[in-house]
This record gives C-alpha cells, sequence and structure tokens, in this order.
C-alpha cells in the first residue's frame, strides 16, 4: 500500500510538472516613473493585455509604476542587466550611452509632436532603434513625450532674458545641460523624483517637462510659472531586456512587436486626451501661463547644434527627420 502511495505519488508530482511545462507562465517586470493611470503606465499595461492574450497566457506584464522599482537611470541598468525585463523610460537618460538618441532630444527639431510620432514610427525610428541592441535591449515601442517647457517658482517668463540666473533641474543628460546653458540659465542634472523637493526647499527655481508630468508630479503646486516654449519633444521609449528577448520563439517576437505598434497607437490616444486634462487641472490650480515667441529660443540653440550635429551622417539624420512631413 506505502509502495503504491510512493508510486502513484511520484506520477501526480511528474505530470504535474509536465502540466506546468506547457501552460508555463512567465510575468514580465516593467517599470514606469509615473503613477498609475499615466499614459505611459496605461500603454504598457495594455500591451501586456494583448501580448497575454494573443500567447495563450504565456506571457504577461505586471507593470511597477511611480517609480517603485527606482529612479530612470537605476532602471536603465536593471533592464540592460536583465534584472527587469521591460522598461518605459524617456529617449534623454539613455543620451550617453546610444548617441543616436541625442538628436531626437535636440530642441526644436520636431515642429510639432504629430511630426516626432511620424518620424518614430518610420524607418528613421527603425534605425535609432538598432543603436540600443548592443546595450542589452530592444525598442518595443516609442511614445508620445509631448512637448517639454520650462517653469519655476520665482517669475513668469516670457523672453529668453528672464530665464538668466535661473536655476533648473534637467534630465541627466548633456544635452538638456548645454541647451539651458545656452538660453543663459543654469541646469541641475537630477533624478525625476527629487525635483518637488529641491522646488520646495528652493535647492532649484524650477524644471522643465510636458503638462502631463508637471501636473501629476505636482510640480505646479511649487512652481506655478509655465512658459509655454516648448523647447523639446522627447519620445519616451519602451524597452525589453536583450536577455527576455533572446527567450522569446520567432512567433511569439512577432506577435510582441505587434502588440508594441498597438500600444504606441494606444498610448497616442490616451496622451492628447491627458495633455488637455492636465493643462486644465494646473490652470484651475492657479498656474500662471506664459507663451513667448519662440523665435529667440530657437536662434539661441545654434550653439547646441554645432556640439552634437557633428558629423555628415548626423547632419543627414537631422535633414531627413526635418524633411519628414
Ligand atoms: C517625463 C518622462 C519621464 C521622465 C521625466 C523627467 O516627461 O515621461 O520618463 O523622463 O519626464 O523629466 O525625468
Amino acid at each position: 500500500m506505502l509502495h503504491f502511495t510512493k508510486l502513484a505519488g511520484t506520477a501526480l508530482a511528474a505530470a504535474t510538472l509536465l502540466v506546468g511545462a506547457a501552460n508555463a507562465q512567465t510575468v514580465l517586470r516593467s517599470s514606469d516613473t509615473h503613477p498609475d493611470g499615466y499614459p505611459t503606465v496605461e500603454a504598457v499595461k495594455y500591451f501586456g493585455d494583448l501580448i497575454k492574450e494573443r500567447t495563450d497566457g504565456r506571457y504577461s506584464v505586471e507593470v511597477y509604476h511611480s517609480a517603485q522599482l527606482g529612479q530612470e537611470a537605476d532602471t536603465i541598468e536593471q533592464v540592460r542587466s536583465g534584472v527587469i525585463d521591460l522598461n518605459r523610460v524617456s529617449m534623454a537618460p539613455w543620451n550617453s550611452l546610444v548617441p543616436l538618441t541625442m538628436i531626437p532630444s535636440l530642441p526644436y527639431l520636431f515642429t510639432s509632436p504629430d511630426h516626432a510620432r511620424k518620424v518614430m514610427a518610420s524607418e528613421i525610428g527603425d534605425e535609432i532603434a538598432k543603436g540600443f541592441e548592443q546595450h542589452g535591449v530592444v525598442v518595443i515601442a516609442y511614445y508620445d513625450g509631448g512637448s517639454r517647457s520650462f517653469y519655476n517658482s520665482k517669475k513668469p517668463v516670457n523672453t529668453v532674458a528672464d530665464l538668466a540666473g535661473l536655476k533648473f533641474r534637467v534630465i541627466q543628460s548633456d544635452v538638456f545641460v548645454d541647451m539651458v546653458g545656452a538660453l543663459g540659465a543654469t541646469a541641475t542634472p537630477m533624478p525625476y523624483g527629487e525635483v518637488y523637493s529641491s522646488i520646495e526647499t528652493g535647492v532649484i527655481d524650477g524644471a522643465e517637462n510636458n503638462f502631463p508630468s508637471y501636473e501629476s508630479a505636482k510640480h505646479f503646486e511649487v512652481a506655478k510659472n509655465y512658459s509655454l516654449d516648448e523647447h523639446t519633444i522627447v519620445p519616451e521609449v519602451f524597452v525589453m531586456s536583450k536577455m527576455a528577448w533572446d527567450k522569446l520563439s520567432d512567433e511569439d517576437k512577432a506577435i510582441f512587436r505587434q502588440a508594441g505598434k498597438e500600444s504606441m497607437e494606444k498610448q497616442w490616444e490616451l496622451w492628447d486626451a491627458r495633455v488637455a486634462e492636465s493643462r486644465k487641472i494646473v490652470e484651475d490650480a492657479g498656474s500662471q501661463i506664459t507663451t513667448p515667441d519662440k523665435q529667440p529660443f530657437i536662434d539661441a540653440m545654434k550653439p547646441v547644434y554645432e556640439k552634437y550635429v557633428n558629423t555628415p551622417e548626423l547632419k543627414d539624420l537631422v535633414a531627413r527627420i526635418q524633411a519628414v512631413k
């Protein structure tokens, strides 16, 4: 009797293992600095729903929003080394690792968010994506990062001269540091999560971002002067660790790519709605929005272009981006 039970037990355990293998479920962990409900977070969840459905539940995604896994510079290292599988961040913190990402981060390169969408969804986007692979990640999708503008706690900004002497937090990217410097202000690179308290305590006077970030991170509470200078439209990038990617079958890779594309379109829709909502929230809360003449800002960017667009290939890339209508 004892013998029989043992055998039955072993057979049962083996059968369970087999069934388990056939139904293996992999939960991919994804990071985002933004809170739940933010368009990038929702777009990645949408991607997760699509791959779950199309792989019959073999793959799904768990989004760790609100910087639960760390600030962007840290989560970039995590996804490169395979500690996490997916990550949605801005393209700017990739600038030092993947030099081509500096180009879409340049001020006043894209003439509108729509122009940026078109460029990133074209073969130019694919070309830039290639540069990520040698750094341990595969680009799954680009999302709309909106237009970034300056905001500060001190005074309304109507001209370039008004920026003089103000200290702004920027993303950890040399392009951003030089852009702010060329405008006569001071740049302090620091993680996004430290911006609110740094403005509140006067360590910095302000920062720069799109309406949804300015609103969701509550920066409008401590810096009410928002100047709509729209200096950059930096795409967001959703990447997968190459270690996780290489484990996928070709069929699953195609499913992931297609879901990435559909999540991009979803994000665009969510983005447009959120920009309008966020703008209303901050205006209702008392933010003062000024609309400076952009031409002097554009003119001040000449040295930044001279410094970063410094090879025939990069000049050609800039020209091709400008030619996309
Ligand atoms: C936001 C972007 C984030 C983060 C943040 C920042 O617009 O979506 O990924 O890069 O800006 O300024 O750090």
